[in-house]
């Protein structure tokens, strides 16, 4: 086996086995197209699993997750089936190292998107849009990482919750939206916070995509990254966002309280 399916191996047996692993490039040896190699590694383990493709997440893109994780590059991850979790129900915390939850913004494409599309062509693939939670959950051990370790543990995804499908058609470019935990807001941001624009998030996945010969396809799922930082979740919560004009989507974490 050589080191990129060696790499990716042990990513996925930590993944199934919810168990925090070392760091794989902590004095950043790899580029950033081998710490790709690996991700699309890890994820052909989940796919030959039975879990098919179902789009792609963007990292990094507010200002608040760049802060937090003390990376400033903008990142992509790959989105299976098994990752999805339906709106409203239940995740199982032992099927997690130390999950967080992130607000987002998510789109569905119904066009395949040109690999340079401007905003606005993108914006009319676009069958709809939806207030959505991203669980990421770090393989490594303390949720700490370089660019190329982050990058090759999938960009920490690990779940995806989709509320209700809007109109693109709406202006979502500054919309308000909360965190919120057992009822709790515990962080309050706008749809401003990623790029400036969630479109411009659109635009960047289309193209990293298409780059790496995977251009996005009908149906394809695009999560927009967090637009707050990050936070722990533990059994017992129950998680939601609310984004102005689109409305909620939750999810309940379950598991013996610590
Ligand atoms: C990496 C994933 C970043 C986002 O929305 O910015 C991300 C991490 O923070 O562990 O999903
Ligand atoms: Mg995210």
């Amino acid at each position: 086996m050589n080191h990129i399916e060696e790499t990716a191996a042990r990513l996925d047996t930590a993944a199934r086995a919810a168990h925090a692993i070392a760091q794989v490039d902590p004095d950043n040896q790899l580029s950033l197209e081998e710490a790709y190699l690996i991700q699309c590694a890890v994820v052909q383990h989940r796919v030959a699993r039975g879990n098919a493709r179902t789009g792609v997440k963007m990292g990094f893109t507010s200002r608040s997750k760049m802060l937090q994780m003390g990376l400033a590059d903008v990142i992509w991850g790959r989105l299976t089936q098994d990752m999805n979790v339906e709106e409203g129900g239940a995740i199982s915390f032992a099927r997690y190292v130390h999950p967080r939850v992130e607000p987002e913004l998510a789109f569905i494409l119904k066009k395949p998107i040109p690999a340079h599309a401007t905003a606005p062509e993108a914006l009319a693939c676009v069958e709809a849009i939806a207030p959505a939670l991203e669980i990421i959950d770090s393989r490594y051990v303390d949720f700490k990482f370089t660019l190329t370790d982050v990058i090759a543990d999938n960009a920490s995804s690990s779940g995806y919750v989709i509320g209700p499908w809007c109109d693109p058609s709406v202006d979502f470019s500054n919309l308000g939206l909360t965190l919120n935990i057992d009822g709790r807001v515990i962080q309050v941001g706008s749809t401003a916070a990623i790029l400036g624009h969630p479109l411009r998030s659109l635009v960047a996945a289309v193209r990293l995509s298409a780059a790496s010969g995977e251009p996005l396809q009908a149906g394809a799922v695009v999560m927009a990254g967090g637009a707050t930082a990050a936070e722990w979740i533990k059994p017992g919560n129950a998680v939601s966002v609310e984004i102005e004009g689109l409305g909620q989507a939750a999810f309940r974490v379950e598991g013996e309280k610590q």
